[in-house]
């Protein structure tokens, strides 16, 4: 399924004058408000190919309806994100989930709906049919030899697949850890994961970034060999300019200063990108920014004064993906209110009054500073997004529309009732 112009324009046209009312009455304060909207259109927000079919718990599974089957109704659906938003345009893929069969046509597809390739993933965390050795005791960080060479091996055939389709970046995670006391040497399986990993950067190319990602814990419940930003930013460190630390906002304890991370990754230049979600207790991965909205906004705040400092262009200078489950809601309304929860946190986080912020941090006026803050939160800027979203031809309300065209309902026609996406 493909929306049309003319669907989208009818929609806006529905809501123009409405939409009018409200951007004329918020543009009247921010001065900046054209800078803000031109670098919202440049802003991109990858899409997850896992994330697309019903997710499910440990304990079950209640599968959706008219989900994508293979990698091309994937590339589709995101398709239809990027004509809602025109902020979706990228998908990440996870292999062996997500194998491209000739990588040539799944390009042409992706280009048609003006999609590119983020970051790869690999995956050791799961044993595939065709395997021979297991990951039940981890991957990179394996006592044994050669498991740690079937993993790195792995991990260059999806920097293979990344090239065909021209995605510049490779993201690990790894699902190594322990569960019990005694069961590993950490020193040992740090140093055999760094070694694993220096094999992976070797076949890295040029261009290309290698993504660290860190995990408190699960699915092991004692340690994880990447458990924290410290340990992800020795790796990166140790690994060379290539390798980065990736943020996944469910991978820490509880509580975290997620803000305070991510602006002393961006000053050593060891910030390489974002898996954004939400949480109240662990990994999850709800809709971005429906439990803690201003944890979110914190963390933009760091991004773009961090990236300003350092003249890092917003759009490109990280890597930004989506990393939710939607076990409840419809996997392409919730991805909608994700990006739509991003694009609102970076806009407050572009309306910060930057030299104030200074002023009041010099002189230790912490109410004021507070004030600053605050005030910028709860500044309701959905009208600027919005106004974004029009001048690049997309809908003025993404979910209004979805509803609308019941385009579920069209995907179910299509595709059928029982349908399993490859993912979690
Ligand atoms: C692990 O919890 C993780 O956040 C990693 O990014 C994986 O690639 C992804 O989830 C799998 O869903
Ligand atoms: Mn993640
Ligand atoms: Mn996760």
């Amino acid at each position: 399924m493909r929306l049309e112009k003319e669907q989208i324009e009818q929609h806006n046209s529905k809501l123009a004058a409405k939409h009018k009312r409200a951007f004329d009455f918020i543009s009247e304060d921010i001065p900046q408000v054209e800078s803000i909207i031109n670098k919202l259109q440049q802003f991109q927000i990858a899409i997850p190919s896992w994330a697309l079919g019903t997710g499910g718990t440990r304990f079950g599974r209640f599968s959706g309806k008219g989900e994508p089957g293979n990698l091309e109704q994937k590339i589709e659906d995101v398709g239809l994100l990027h004509a809602l938003n025109r902020s979706s345009g990228a998908i990440s893929l996870h292999i062996p989930w997500d194998i491209p069969k000739d990588a040539e046509q799944t390009k042409a597809l992706a280009d048609s709906f003006g999609l590119q390739f983020d970051a790869v993933n690999s995956n050791t965390f799961q044993d595939q049919a065709e395997q021979e050795l297991s990951y039940k005791y981890g991957s990179l960080h394996h006592v044994d030899p050669k498991v740690r060479k079937q993993a790195v091996q792995h991990n260059i055939d999806v920097i293979n697949h990344g090239i065909a389709l021209g995605s510049k970046a490779l993201t690990v995670w790894l699902a190594d850890g322990s569960s019990f006391p005694g069961q590993l040497n950490f020193r040992e399986a740090f140093q055999n994961t760094l070694e694993s990993l220096k094999e992976i950067y070797a076949h890295l190319p040029e261009d290309w970034k290698l993504f660290v990602e860190y995990k408190a814990f699960e699915p092991y419940f004692y340690s994880m060999t990447i458990g924290d930003w410290g340990q992800s930013l020795l790796l990166a460190s140790k690994l060379g300019p290539k390798a980065y630390t990736l943020v996944d906002l469910g991978h820490h304890l509880p509580n975290a200063n997620i803000e305070q991370i991510v602006s002393l990754l961006l000053m050593e230049g060891k910030l390489g990108g974002f898996h954004f979600n939400d949480s109240k207790y662990a990994d999850d991965d709800l809709t971005a920014g429906s439990i803690k909205p201003y944890q979110l906004f914190l963390i933009f705040n760091e991004l773009v004064e961090g990236m300003d400092a350092r003249g890092m262009d917003h759009a490109t200078g990280l890597g930004w993906m989506i990393d939710a489950s939607h076990n409840l809601k419809d996997p392409l309304v919730d991805l909608l209110q994700s990006v739509e929860a991003i694009m609102i946190a970076y806009a407050q986080a572009l309306l910060v009054d930057r030299n104030a912020l200074k002023e009041a941090q010099r002189n230790n006026d912490i109410v004021k500073a507070q004030q600053i803050l605050q005030d910028t939160f709860r500044t309701d800027l959905r009208a600027v997004v919005a106004e974004a979203r029009l001048r690049d031809g997309a809908a003025l309300d993404p979910i209004g529309l979805f509803n609308e065209l019941a385009v579920r309902d069209q995907l179910i026609k299509e595709r059928g009732n029982n349908t399993v996406a490859t993912g979690l």
